[in-house]
């Protein structure tokens, strides 16, 4: 008998994840291994800076792998915006990146790279780098939210990007959850992306120590760091938040009946309490069939997971 050996080629691919204040590139392998990686701020002039900034860091990291002798598959983005996937293009976006509407990064890219190009939105990509080697793995009913500068959504149905037509679906934060809400930057009001985003956490804090006429320079950050001391008005906003994130979990539990809902993003980021305050929150929620044995993870790769899952598109779909 011949015995024959399959040999495993170690690939790599070149991943990019622009998200509204800060952009994440990287090299990473077919195993999910992070060779090389960087992180900037988003350039807040809008199109032709982020482009340049790109083109540089694009022609870095295949400088790179070039003197590491690696081999590249390609280039992957992962953007925030309402992307066509097949065209490698941004369609449209919310104002959370300036003039960004338009945009084909395909074309863009080949202007410098003879790479191959994969373009989709931000958290769909998220979902794949979870669903491949992280909170998801094993999993194939699985929904991806993404609790940043806004929140964006990735959903996974027998293990597949859920796309719509071109590649737009799954804006999870811009589901509604309160007709009379506050009004979002997508045109609808009380939008997810209104509750528990870290934008709008920060803003509803803003507002409340405004009208209690105390300083309203506060970020997000510092409402977790009050909340933990206990500060009333960080409670409020939280449970705000918490209750919110809650609906929308319930919504998207109706809606799909997945087996796990990944939360990512830098809202999420170590904090498995709010995980804990989620589900004890919607175990009292909805309908019980499909609610009941829902799982709630937090995403597992953290700030990597935008730019692994980019990257990961350039042999996914080879
Ligand atoms: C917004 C929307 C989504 C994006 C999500 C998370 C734009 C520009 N953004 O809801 O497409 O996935 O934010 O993005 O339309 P981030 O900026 O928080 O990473
Ligand atoms: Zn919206």
């Amino acid at each position: 008998m011949i015995k024959r050996m399959v040999e495993f080629q170690m690939i790599y691919g070149i991943g990019i994840d622009i998200g509204g204040t800060k952009i994440a590139a990287g090299i990473v392998s077919n195993t999910g291994k992070v060779i090389f990686d960087k992180k900037v701020p988003t350039p807040k002039m809008g199109r032709s800076e982020i482009l340049a900034l790109l083109k540089s860091l694009i022609l870095e990291l295949e400088e790179w792998a070039e003197r590491n002798a690696l081999p590249l598959s390609g280039i992957g983005i992962g953007t925030a915006g309402q992307v066509n996937f097949y065209e490698g293009k941004v369609i449209s976006g919310t104002s959370n990146i300036k003039d960004w509407n338009g945009v084909n990064l395909r074309e863009d890219i080949a202007t410098y790279s003879t790479l191959p190009v994969y373009v989709d939105n931000d958290v769909n990509v998220l979902a794949l780098a979870e669903s491949t080697f992280g909170a998801a793995k094993g999993y194939e009913e699985v929904i991806c939210l993404a609790l940043g500068t806004g929140i964006g959504g990735g959903i996974l149905t027998n293990g597949k990007l859920l796309r719509g037509v071109w590649g737009g679906g799954a804006e999870l934060g811009h589901m509604s959850i309160d007709l009379n809400g506050d009004p979002c930057n997508c045109g609808l009001h009380g939008c997810l992306e209104t509750y528990a985003s870290g934008t709008w956490i920060a803003k509803h804090m803003q507002m409340l120590r405004k009208e209690k006429g105390l300083s309203n320079h506060v970020t997000s950050r510092d409402v977790f760091e009050l909340y933990e001391k206990n500060d009333p008005l960080a409670t409020q906003v939280i449970q705000h938040m918490v209750h919110g994130l809650s609906y929308g979990i319930v919504n998207l539990i109706h809606l799909f009946n997945p087996q796990v809902i990944i939360l990512g993003g830098g809202v999420m980021s170590e904090r498995q309490w709010i995980v804990e305050m989620v589900h004890k929150k919607i175990s009292t929620m909805g309908m019980k069939s499909l609610v009941e044995n829902v799982e709630i993870k937090l995403s597992e790769l953290n700030h990597h997971s935008g730019f692994i899952g980019a990257a990961l598109q350039t042999w996914l779909y080879k």
